[in-house]
């Protein structure tokens, strides 16, 4: 990590100080280019420009999606995430108590009791329709079920 970092930093430092010999000495880009092509394969697969360098080092996105449970509903009612894609879902519980199941992905958030929130996170690996349901009750039998669809 910490080398990484290192070698990361003076990537960037490497490319400052390219741009600013592009500038002085215009005539000649493309040697300057290949230099940075070669200094680029040599630590890793990053672009070879600076905001490269910058899109390497953020994180893969989580993306979170709020569910709304009541009686005996969820909004929304279907979901559709992408292949692949980290989701956080967030329960908010909104009358008295509600719970999240996915039996096919081991997905479960525990009941959560009116006005608080729950959350899981997980990766969305497997494609298909997954039906989410709340096993309080009868609230499944009730109609508190809803699809996600995962493409
Ligand atoms: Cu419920």
């Amino acid at each position: 990590m910490v080398v990484g970092v290192i070698a990361l930093v003076g990537l960037i430092g490497f490319g400052v100080l390219l741009s600013k010999r592009n500038n002085e000495n215009g005539s000649q880009p493309s040697e300057a280019l290949q230099k940075n092509d070669q200094a680029s394969s040599a630590s890793a697969q990053t672009s070879p420009t600076v905001a490269g360098v910058e899109d390497a080092t953020i994180p893969s996105d989580v993306r979170t999606v709020e569910i709304e449970a009541g009686s005996f509903y969820y909004k929304p009612a279907q979901l559709r995430v992408k292949k692949g894609e980290k989701i956080k879902l967030i329960l908010k519980s909104v009358d008295m108590m509600h719970d999240f199941n996915i039996d096919e992905l081991g997905l479960k958030i525990p009941i959560t009791k009116s006005g608080s929130t729950a959350t899981v996170e997980f990766t969305a690996d497997k494609s298909g329709t997954f039906e989410y349901y709340c096993s309080v009750g009868q609230h499944r039998l009730k109609g508190q079920v809803g699809k996600l669809i995962v493409e």
